[in-house]
């Protein structure tokens, strides 16, 4: 594929993530930032899905782009908050998750990514992206956005927010889901 990519997002911390992968096709990447409701979803692939959807046949955009979802999934709480993790995010944040897992000796988790490609007459491609790791007892470091301060992903030492975006991005879920798009874009 050849020209410009648009992702939509509002989180500038994304963006700089996928872009710096990017970079090894001939591709443009852009941003549009579209406002619209989340919809309420068991699954990341149906919010992805449900936002192309309005993106496309409400909001009439017609151009090759990304909408991607995200989420942590914590197992000792039954996959919390998962789906609901950007309103968690804005709520409780990261005081509050550390909140509801004092005492829990279980903190493993699994960061999810489904990246949703939506090409005009081609439709839509969906790459996923997840890594496992650990909660944190406390927040720690400064980088990055999000969970990261409380998130080890598996085999580091260190928070995703204590990673350069360089260290974060040798091995994330977004760094996952991007390359399998990538490849996918590569033989376009
Ligand atoms: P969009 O505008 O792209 O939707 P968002 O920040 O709402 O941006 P998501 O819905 O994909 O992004 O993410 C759900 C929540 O998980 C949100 O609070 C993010 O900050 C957080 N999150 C996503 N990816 C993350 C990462 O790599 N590290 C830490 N937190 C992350």
């Amino acid at each position: 594929m050849k020209g410009k990519l648009y992702l939509i997002t509002g989180n500038p911390g994304k963006l700089k993530e996928i872009k710096n992968r990017l970079d090894v096709l001939n591709v443009e990447l852009g941003t549009l930032q579209e406002e619209f409701v989340e919809v309420q979803a068991d699954t990341l692939e149906e919010v992805v899905l449900f936002g192309i959807e309005h993106l496309v046949g409400e909001k009439g955009i017609d151009l090759p782009f990304i909408k991607a979802d995200s989420g942590l999934f914590i197992d000792s709480l039954d996959g919390f908050p998962g789906v609901y993790s950007a309103y968690v995010q804005d709520t409780i944040g990261n005081d509050g998750i550390l909140k509801l897992m004092e005492g829990l000796d279980d903190r493993t988790a699994t960061f999810k990514t489904v990246m949703g490609l939506h090409i005009p007459g081609e439709g839509v491609s969906l790459f996923r992206g997840e890594i496992r790791g650990e909660i944190t007892l406390e927040k720690k470091g400064f980088f990055g956005f999000g969970y990261d301060p409380v998130f080890i992903p598996e085999g580091a030492e260190k928070t995703f927010a204590e990673m350069t975006i360089e260290e974060k991005n040798r091995d994330s879920h977004r760094i996952r889901a991007t390359m399998k798009l990538v490849d996918h874009l590569s033989r376009e």
